[in-house]
Protein backbone atom coordinates (compact mmCIF):
# COMPACT_ATOMS: atom_id res chain seq x y z
CA UNK A 1 0.00 0.00 0.00
CA UNK A 2 1.43 3.39 -1.03
CA UNK A 3 1.27 6.29 2.47
CA UNK A 4 2.75 9.29 2.08
CA UNK A 5 3.80 10.03 5.79
CA UNK A 6 4.20 6.86 7.24
CA UNK A 7 5.95 3.56 6.34
CA UNK A 8 4.50 0.48 7.07
CA UNK A 9 6.54 -3.02 7.25
CA UNK A 10 6.84 -6.27 8.98
CA UNK A 11 9.22 -8.26 10.40
CA UNK A 12 7.99 -11.68 11.11
CA UNK A 13 4.80 -11.67 13.60
CA UNK A 14 5.76 -7.87 14.55
CA UNK A 15 3.89 -4.79 12.21
CA UNK A 16 6.07 -1.61 11.92
CA UNK A 17 4.73 1.60 11.34
CA UNK A 18 7.03 4.80 11.33
CA UNK A 19 5.64 8.12 11.15
CA UNK A 20 7.18 9.33 8.12
CA UNK A 21 7.32 13.52 8.14
CA UNK A 22 11.21 14.01 9.76
CA UNK A 23 11.31 17.69 8.24
CA UNK A 24 8.51 18.61 10.66
CA UNK A 25 9.42 15.85 13.49
CA UNK A 26 6.39 13.97 12.52
CA UNK A 27 3.51 17.19 12.82
CA UNK A 28 0.48 14.90 12.81
CA UNK A 29 -1.52 16.52 9.84
CA UNK A 30 -4.94 14.46 8.94
CA UNK A 31 -3.53 12.61 6.40
CA UNK A 32 -0.96 11.32 8.24
CA UNK A 33 -3.45 10.13 10.77
CA UNK A 34 -6.10 8.71 8.46
CA UNK A 35 -2.86 6.23 6.80
CA UNK A 36 -1.66 5.29 10.35
CA UNK A 37 -5.36 4.34 11.23
CA UNK A 38 -5.47 2.31 8.11
CA UNK A 39 -2.56 0.88 8.27
CA UNK A 40 -2.88 -0.05 12.32
CA UNK A 41 -6.91 -1.82 11.09
CA UNK A 42 -5.05 -3.30 8.34
CA UNK A 43 -2.67 -4.98 10.68
CA UNK A 44 -5.29 -5.82 13.33
CA UNK A 45 -7.09 -7.68 10.75
CA UNK A 46 -3.77 -9.94 9.26
CA UNK A 47 -3.94 -12.82 11.33
CA UNK A 48 -0.51 -13.48 10.66
CA UNK A 49 0.68 -10.45 12.29
CA UNK A 50 0.14 -10.36 16.25
CA UNK A 51 1.88 -7.89 18.21
CA UNK A 52 2.12 -3.81 16.25
CA UNK A 53 5.16 -1.96 16.70
CA UNK A 54 4.43 2.20 16.54
CA UNK A 55 7.36 4.41 16.09
CA UNK A 56 8.79 7.69 14.62
CA UNK A 57 12.38 8.60 14.41
CA UNK A 58 15.47 9.47 16.56
CA UNK A 59 14.56 13.32 16.74
CA UNK A 60 10.90 13.03 17.32
CA UNK A 61 7.97 10.47 17.90
CA UNK A 62 5.89 13.34 16.81
CA UNK A 63 5.66 16.88 17.90
CA UNK A 64 2.41 16.96 18.03
CA UNK A 65 -0.81 18.01 15.39
CA UNK A 66 0.43 20.12 12.69
CA UNK A 67 -0.10 23.38 13.65
CA UNK A 68 -0.11 25.10 10.12
CA UNK A 69 -2.98 22.79 9.39
CA UNK A 70 -4.83 23.92 12.02
CA UNK A 71 -4.05 27.73 12.74
CA UNK A 72 -7.00 29.08 10.65
CA UNK A 73 -9.69 26.29 11.56
CA UNK A 74 -13.17 28.02 12.82
CA UNK A 75 -14.76 26.25 16.03
CA UNK A 76 -17.81 24.90 13.86
CA UNK A 77 -15.32 23.90 10.98
CA UNK A 78 -13.42 21.92 13.47
CA UNK A 79 -16.73 20.64 14.94
CA UNK A 80 -17.77 19.47 11.29
CA UNK A 81 -14.77 17.66 10.41
CA UNK A 82 -14.66 16.13 13.51
CA UNK A 83 -11.47 14.87 13.09
CA UNK A 84 -10.92 13.22 16.57
CA UNK A 85 -13.86 10.58 15.69
CA UNK A 86 -10.65 8.41 13.90
CA UNK A 87 -8.70 8.36 17.23
CA UNK A 88 -11.31 6.18 18.30
CA UNK A 89 -10.69 3.99 16.34
CA UNK A 90 -7.22 3.92 17.46
CA UNK A 91 -8.25 3.01 20.89
CA UNK A 92 -10.26 0.28 19.28
CA UNK A 93 -7.17 -1.64 18.00
CA UNK A 94 -7.70 -5.21 19.32
CA UNK A 95 -3.62 -6.09 18.89
CA UNK A 96 -1.20 -5.49 21.39
CA UNK A 97 0.66 -1.92 20.26
CA UNK A 98 4.34 -0.97 21.28
CA UNK A 99 5.56 2.56 21.17
CA UNK A 100 9.23 3.14 20.08
CA UNK A 101 9.98 6.54 21.23
CA UNK A 102 12.66 9.36 21.05
CA UNK A 103 12.95 12.98 20.97
CA UNK A 104 9.52 14.79 20.80
CA UNK A 105 6.65 13.07 22.02
CA UNK A 106 4.24 16.77 22.19
CA UNK A 107 0.98 17.49 22.09
CA UNK A 108 -0.87 14.91 19.98
CA UNK A 109 2.72 12.93 19.79
CA UNK A 110 1.74 12.06 23.26
CA UNK A 111 -1.50 11.57 23.14
CA UNK A 112 -0.77 8.56 19.97
CA UNK A 113 2.41 7.48 22.78
CA UNK A 114 -0.81 7.45 25.32
CA UNK A 115 -2.66 5.11 23.10
CA UNK A 116 -0.18 2.47 22.66
CA UNK A 117 0.11 -0.49 25.62
CA UNK A 118 3.68 -0.39 26.13
CA UNK A 119 5.84 2.33 25.38
CA UNK A 120 9.93 2.37 25.08
CA UNK A 121 11.69 5.76 25.07
CA UNK A 122 14.60 6.77 24.77
CA UNK A 123 17.10 8.84 27.23
CA UNK A 124 16.42 11.72 24.79
CA UNK A 125 12.83 11.57 24.74
CA UNK A 126 10.80 14.53 25.70
CA UNK A 127 7.42 13.97 26.67
CA UNK A 128 4.51 17.20 26.85
CA UNK A 129 1.42 18.64 26.12
CA UNK A 130 2.51 22.31 25.18
CA UNK A 131 -0.91 22.96 23.85
CA UNK A 132 -2.00 25.66 26.39
CA UNK A 133 0.98 27.86 24.91
CA UNK A 134 -0.78 27.73 21.56
CA UNK A 135 -3.79 29.20 23.48
CA UNK A 136 -5.91 26.25 23.14
CA UNK A 137 -6.02 22.64 25.11
CA UNK A 138 -5.73 18.77 24.26
CA UNK A 139 -8.03 17.53 22.14
CA UNK A 140 -7.08 13.96 21.55
CA UNK A 141 -7.53 12.56 24.59
CA UNK A 142 -4.38 14.64 26.18
CA UNK A 143 -6.29 15.73 30.01
CA UNK A 144 -8.07 12.26 30.31
CA UNK A 145 -5.02 10.08 29.95
CA UNK A 146 -2.48 11.66 31.41
CA UNK A 147 -4.50 12.16 34.33
CA UNK A 148 -5.14 8.75 34.26
CA UNK A 149 -1.40 7.75 33.92
CA UNK A 150 0.66 10.16 36.36
CA UNK A 151 -2.47 11.35 38.15
CA UNK A 152 -3.74 14.91 39.27
CA UNK A 153 -1.42 17.24 40.10
CA UNK A 154 1.84 15.74 37.83
CA UNK A 155 -0.82 16.45 34.96
CA UNK A 156 -2.08 19.86 35.91
CA UNK A 157 1.69 20.47 36.40
CA UNK A 158 2.38 19.14 32.62
CA UNK A 159 -1.25 20.81 31.21
CA UNK A 160 -0.99 24.07 32.49
CA UNK A 161 2.77 25.01 32.30
CA UNK A 162 2.90 22.84 29.00
CA UNK A 163 6.49 22.03 30.03
CA UNK A 164 7.84 18.74 28.89
CA UNK A 165 9.41 16.26 30.83
CA UNK A 166 12.41 13.80 30.67
CA UNK A 167 12.44 10.26 29.95
CA UNK A 168 13.56 9.59 33.44
CA UNK A 169 10.41 11.67 35.19
CA UNK A 170 8.15 9.77 32.87
CA UNK A 171 9.59 6.42 33.79
CA UNK A 172 8.80 7.91 37.75
CA UNK A 173 5.33 8.45 37.02
CA UNK A 174 4.45 5.37 35.01
CA UNK A 175 4.35 7.13 31.96
CA UNK A 176 6.93 5.01 30.08
CA UNK A 177 7.86 1.15 30.85
CA UNK A 178 11.57 1.60 30.22
CA UNK A 179 14.16 3.69 29.26
CA UNK A 180 17.33 2.86 27.29
CA UNK A 181 20.15 5.06 25.47
CA UNK A 182 18.94 5.97 22.33
CA UNK A 183 20.51 3.51 19.86
CA UNK A 184 18.77 0.85 21.79
CA UNK A 185 14.94 2.29 22.07
CA UNK A 186 13.54 0.25 18.78
CA UNK A 187 16.04 -2.90 19.14
CA UNK A 188 14.80 -3.05 22.92
CA UNK A 189 10.91 -2.31 21.58
CA UNK A 190 11.06 -5.51 18.65
CA UNK A 191 12.64 -7.56 21.45
CA UNK A 192 9.45 -7.02 23.32
CA UNK A 193 7.19 -6.70 20.60
CA UNK A 194 9.06 -10.41 18.90
CA UNK A 195 7.76 -11.93 22.92
CA UNK A 196 4.56 -10.71 23.19
CA UNK A 197 3.52 -11.98 19.37
CA UNK A 198 5.06 -15.94 20.65
CA UNK A 199 1.89 -15.53 23.25
CA UNK A 200 -1.44 -16.93 22.13
CA UNK A 201 -3.27 -14.07 19.91
CA UNK A 202 -6.77 -14.55 21.81
CA UNK A 203 -5.13 -14.27 24.92
CA UNK A 204 -3.56 -11.50 23.83
CA UNK A 205 -6.50 -9.80 22.65
CA UNK A 206 -8.78 -10.47 25.54
CA UNK A 207 -6.14 -9.08 28.50
CA UNK A 208 -5.69 -5.47 26.37
CA UNK A 209 -9.81 -5.56 26.87
CA UNK A 210 -9.46 -6.48 30.12
CA UNK A 211 -7.14 -4.06 31.10
CA UNK A 212 -8.62 -1.28 29.12
CA UNK A 213 -11.94 -2.17 30.98
CA UNK A 214 -10.01 -1.09 34.39
CA UNK A 215 -9.24 2.18 33.34
CA UNK A 216 -12.85 3.15 31.92
CA UNK A 217 -14.66 1.09 34.46
CA UNK A 218 -16.28 0.18 38.15
CA UNK A 219 -13.86 -2.44 39.35
CA UNK A 220 -16.72 -4.93 39.59
CA UNK A 221 -18.00 -4.49 35.68
CA UNK A 222 -13.86 -4.98 35.25
CA UNK A 223 -14.38 -8.38 37.38
CA UNK A 224 -17.25 -9.14 35.73
CA UNK A 225 -16.09 -8.90 31.76
CA UNK A 226 -12.33 -10.61 32.68
CA UNK A 227 -14.27 -13.39 34.48
CA UNK A 228 -16.23 -13.63 31.05
CA UNK A 229 -12.87 -13.84 29.14
CA UNK A 230 -11.43 -16.27 31.09
CA UNK A 231 -13.79 -18.62 30.48
CA UNK A 232 -13.97 -17.88 26.90
CA UNK A 233 -10.42 -18.62 26.66
CA UNK A 234 -11.56 -22.44 27.35
CA UNK A 235 -13.25 -22.04 23.87
CA UNK A 236 -9.34 -21.89 21.97
CA UNK A 237 -7.34 -24.71 20.55
CA UNK A 238 -4.59 -22.35 21.83
CA UNK A 239 -5.72 -23.05 25.81
CA UNK A 240 -5.85 -26.77 25.20
CA UNK A 241 -1.87 -26.12 24.12
CA UNK A 242 -1.02 -24.26 26.59
CA UNK A 243 -2.31 -26.24 29.11
CA UNK A 244 -1.41 -29.59 27.58
CA UNK A 245 2.40 -28.57 26.87
CA UNK A 246 2.95 -27.42 30.23
CA UNK A 247 1.70 -31.02 31.91
CA UNK A 248 3.90 -32.53 28.80
CA UNK A 249 7.02 -30.44 29.38
CA UNK A 250 7.41 -28.84 26.70
CA UNK A 251 7.40 -25.61 24.58
CA UNK A 252 3.44 -24.47 23.38
CA UNK A 253 2.69 -23.83 19.59
CA UNK A 254 0.22 -21.20 19.67
CA UNK A 255 -1.96 -21.58 16.62
CA UNK A 256 -4.27 -18.68 17.07
CA UNK A 257 -7.25 -20.59 17.24
N1 LIG B 1 3.27 21.44 13.53
C1 LIG B 1 3.83 21.87 12.36
N2 LIG B 1 5.15 22.00 12.17
C2 LIG B 1 5.97 21.68 13.19
C3 LIG B 1 5.47 21.23 14.43
C4 LIG B 1 4.05 21.11 14.58
N3 LIG B 1 3.49 20.65 15.70
N4 LIG B 1 6.51 21.00 15.26
C5 LIG B 1 7.63 21.29 14.56
N5 LIG B 1 7.32 21.71 13.32
C6 LIG B 1 8.24 22.11 12.25
C7 LIG B 1 8.82 23.48 12.50
O1 LIG B 1 7.93 24.48 12.08
C8 LIG B 1 10.08 23.43 11.67
O2 LIG B 1 9.75 23.59 10.33
P1 LIG B 1 10.69 24.58 9.41
O3 LIG B 1 12.00 23.87 9.36
O4 LIG B 1 9.97 24.58 8.10
O5 LIG B 1 10.75 25.87 10.13
C9 LIG B 1 10.54 21.96 11.84
O6 LIG B 1 9.36 21.24 12.27
C10 LIG B 1 11.61 21.78 12.87
O7 LIG B 1 11.16 22.37 14.09
P2 LIG B 1 12.00 23.48 14.89
O8 LIG B 1 12.90 24.25 13.98
O9 LIG B 1 11.04 24.27 15.72
O10 LIG B 1 12.91 22.53 15.81
P3 LIG B 1 13.46 22.85 17.26
O11 LIG B 1 14.37 21.72 17.59
O12 LIG B 1 14.00 24.23 17.35
O13 LIG B 1 12.18 22.79 18.23
C11 LIG B 1 10.14 21.83 19.10
C12 LIG B 1 11.49 21.59 18.38
C13 LIG B 1 10.40 22.30 20.54
C14 LIG B 1 9.41 20.50 19.13
C15 LIG B 1 9.34 22.91 18.33
O14 LIG B 1 9.31 22.56 16.96
C16 LIG B 1 7.92 23.03 18.80
O15 LIG B 1 7.68 23.65 19.82
N6 LIG B 1 6.94 22.45 18.07
C17 LIG B 1 5.55 22.57 18.37
C18 LIG B 1 5.17 21.67 19.51
C19 LIG B 1 3.71 21.83 19.86
O16 LIG B 1 3.28 22.90 20.24
N7 LIG B 1 2.93 20.75 19.74
C20 LIG B 1 1.53 20.76 20.04
C21 LIG B 1 0.74 21.05 18.81
S1 LIG B 1 -1.00 21.25 19.15
C22 LIG B 1 -1.58 19.70 19.35
O17 LIG B 1 -0.87 18.74 19.26
C23 LIG B 1 -3.04 19.60 19.61
C24 LIG B 1 -3.45 18.16 19.76
C25 LIG B 1 -4.79 17.99 19.22
C26 LIG B 1 -5.02 16.59 18.73
C27 LIG B 1 -4.06 16.06 17.72
C28 LIG B 1 -4.64 15.91 16.39
C29 LIG B 1 -3.68 15.35 15.34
Amino acid sequence: MGYDYIKAEREGAVGVIALNRPEVLNALNLQLIDELVTELERMDRDDSIRAIVLTGNERAFAAGADIGEMADEAAISMLLKDQFAVWDRIAGISKPILAAVSGFALGGGCELMMNCDIIIASETTKIGQPEIKLGVMPGAGGTQRLTKAVGKVKAMEMLLTGEPISADEALRYGLVNKVVPVEMYFHETMKLARKIAEQPPIAARLIKKSVLKAIDNPLSEGLDYERNCFYLLFASEDQKEGMRAFIEKRRPKFSGR
